[in-house]
């Protein structure tokens, strides 16, 4: 990987959290993961093929937290660091070139979202975003309800460009993730498929080529 001062890159792809604990067998398993996996890898091959930075978040707990029930949180123990459970899904191709995320290793807090989360020198997300002069977030991956959505809304507020990618994410509560997808839009972000974002992406490098 380049250092990131020799990276230019107006759109990036972020992954969310797409580890063994939020996949089937998993502690707080989204059923519904095993159908993004295809998707996200056809991403992940898009944007890098075309120079896009490509990040990938994971949820980074510390084993004593509040984000758990045991603790007073809302959740099963799931993604403690260090755990099978806390490893990204196999099936999902993740390359040499992406830049990885942690959050959620605050006990103190619940840290959805990526805008919560550091690579592993200690640089925040948003500060990576603005040193590679990122200004179109694609999001995909886990939890439509939870994750994507603050991240969708700290990406807003931070004037990036949104656009969820509706064949790459799914949610923990079906119910709560279609409030969260028009929530989100509502505040601006787009919805976007495969074939519209690779002809977005490629009609972009055309007009810089020219
Ligand atoms: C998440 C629930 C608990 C997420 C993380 O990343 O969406 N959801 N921890
Ligand atoms: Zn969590």
């Amino acid at each position: 990987m380049k250092p990131y001062k020799e990276i230019i890159s107006p759109k990036a792809l972020l992954v969310n959290d797409v580890q063994n604990d939020f996949c089937p067998g998993g502690s707080l398993a989204v059923s519904a993961c095993t159908e993004i996996i295809a998707p996200l890898n056809r991403y992940i091959k898009l944007f890098s093929s075309n120079g896009f930075v490509v990040f990938v978040s994971r949820d980074w707990h510390p084993k004593k937290t509040k984000h758990f029930k045991a603790f007073g949180g809302k959740w099963p123990a799931h993604c403690v660091q260090q755990t099978k459970g806390a490893k990204f899904y196999p099936g999902l191709k993740l390359g040499k070139n992406v830049f990885l995320l942690s959050k959620g290793m605050d006990p103190g807090k619940d840290s959805y979202s990526a805008f919560d989360a550091f690579d592993a020198n200690g640089r925040s997300f948003l500060k990576i975003l603005n040193k590679l002069r990122v200004k179109e977030l694609y999001l995909g991956g886990l939890a439509t309800d939870y994750c994507i959505k603050q991240t969708a809304i700290d990406a807003i507020n931070n004037n990036f460009k949104v656009y969820l990618l509706i064949d790459a994410i799914r949610g923990i509560n079906p119910f709560d993730s279609e409030m969260a997808v028009k929530s989100v839009m509502s505040k601006g972000a787009k919805l976007a498929i495969f074939e519209e974002t690779k002809e977005n992406l490629k009609s972009f490098k055309r007009s810089v080529s020219k």
